[in-house]
């Protein structure tokens, strides 16, 4: 039986030490003592995302014993990671919810807790403001409370003792309405969407409990990343699919919003890598994760048509219905400190991030039209 296994049963029959025969508590403690040595854990919220399938895959890689929180009675997304089910385990929970977060810390007891589950599509946050703010915002106090409760911090005792090392999933959209270019860790915020707010939240608290309670809790605040595990509504996959299905005479015309909107977009395998750096440093500190390269959603639908010999101009058009209220007209990330500190750095040009994306979806749609069976899309 695995510590793991060991760890499980004890917790699941409740067994008291004094109940317990001091031969199994001997071995169980040696198990888990070994277990421990042998690989930290970790656990994740957010595991059926983007950033949590490619961070699961980063953290097993590197030895560790990975737990994903998983909400909602049979999530259909949990089936996204399938392929790493035999690597990975599970606890129920839900950012709403603070008991779930108290038990799931209780039996998984992690070494680094990296929260990633939020509502991520901004234009969501306007029309259910109410729910972004409840689980984005409040979400990590309930988390950041569960790992006080469980690792027993108090303000008295401020010594850094907390074993459980704590990750928000910080994000540039707090920027917003920018005061200065590049956006570093010093500029300040000027939220433009619910969804902005209710993520300043999540990154002033954090740094209050690591200031209050002296826990290792840190915040990366990540500019765009992509992949071909994208969700379908934003908007680089949005092209990189509607490419792939006009290519394959499955879609005439694309609908966008603000063409001129500008982001910095990365690689998201890249940067689930500074996720994990973030929480091996001495000292918490917040980092920003970007290229520092700016680009046009134009440019992004230029390249992605140019990708399949086809001219963007003849299949775009534009839908006012998909302009935002308030639109975050340009980010660009200055990582000089994560580049310094961490020793990290993007390996993947934005031209080579959309080219990947439209050549891993012209595989998928092709599948899918060979097998008769439209997926969903983002059915990676
Ligand atoms: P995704 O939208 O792909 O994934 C969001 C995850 O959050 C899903 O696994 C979802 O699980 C989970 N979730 C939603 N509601 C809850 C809840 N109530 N309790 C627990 N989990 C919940 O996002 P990404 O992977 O792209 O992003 C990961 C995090 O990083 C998010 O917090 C996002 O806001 C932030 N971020 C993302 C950036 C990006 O460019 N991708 C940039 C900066 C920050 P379920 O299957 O149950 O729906
Ligand atoms: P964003 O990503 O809002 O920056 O948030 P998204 O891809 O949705 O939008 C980027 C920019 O493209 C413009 N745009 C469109 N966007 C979408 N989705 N659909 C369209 O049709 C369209 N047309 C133009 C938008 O106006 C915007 O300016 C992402 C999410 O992952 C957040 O969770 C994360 O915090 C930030 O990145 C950093």
């Amino acid at each position: 039986m695995t510590p793991q296994a060991v760890d499980c049963e004890c917790r699941f029959r409740r067994l008291t030490l004094d109940q317990a025969d001091p031969t199994v508590v001997v071995v169980f403690f040696r198990l888990r003592w070994k277990g421990r040595i042998m690989s930290k854990r970790a656990l994740i919220t957010g595991i059926t995302g983007q950033d949590g399938s490619y961070l699961a895959e980063h953290l097993l890689a590197q030895g560790y014993q990975v737990w994903g929180l998983i909400r909602g009675q049979a999530n259909p997304r949990k089936s996204r990671i399938s392929r790493l089910a035999s690597d990975l385990s599970f606890v129920d929970g839900d950012l709403m919810d603070q008991t779930s977060l108290v038990s799931a810390l209780d039996l998984v007891q992690p070494d680094e807790v990296y929260n990633l589950g939020a509502i991520s599509f901004v234009p969501m946050s306007w029309q259910q403001a109410e729910l972004v703010t409840e689980i984005n915002g409040a979400g990590v106090l309930r988390m950041l409370e569960a790992i006080r409760i469980v690792s027993g911090l108090s303000q008295s005792r401020a010594d850094g003792s907390g074993r459980m090392r704590f990750y928000q999933a910080s994000s540039s959209e707090m920027f917003g309405k920018v005061a200065e270019t590049p956006q570093s860790e010093t500029t300040r915020f000027h939220p433009r969407s619910p969804y902005g707010v209710a993520k300043a939240y999540g990154h002033f608290i954090t740094r209050n409990y690591r200031e209050s309670f002296d826990l290792y809790g840190v915040s990366g605040i990540l500019f765009n990343h992509e992949s071909p595990r994208r969700g379908a509504e934003f908007v680089t996959r949005k092209i990189s699919l509607a490419v792939a299905q006009i290519k394959l005479g499955l879609q005439d015309k694309l609908a966008l919003g603000n063409l001129d909107a500008v982001r910095d977009w990365g690689f998201a395998g890249d940067y689930v890598k500074a996720m994990h750096l973030m929480l091996q440093q001495d000292e918490p500190a917040d980092y920003v994760i970007g290229t520092g390269v700016m680009h046009s959603v134009r440019d992004a639908v230029r390249i992605a048509f140019d990708a399949v010999d086809l001219n963007w101009q003849d299949y775009v058009y534009i839908d006012p219905a998909l302009v935002r209220p308030a639109e975050v007209e340009t980010l660009c990330a200055d990582s000089g400190m994560a580049r310094a500190a961490l020793d990290w750095a993007p390996t993947v040009t934005f031209e080579e991030l959309m080219r990947m994306m439209v050549e891993a979806d012209l595989r998928q749609v092709s599948r899918e039209v060979q097998y008769g069976d439209l997926l969903l899309a983002g059915n990676w």
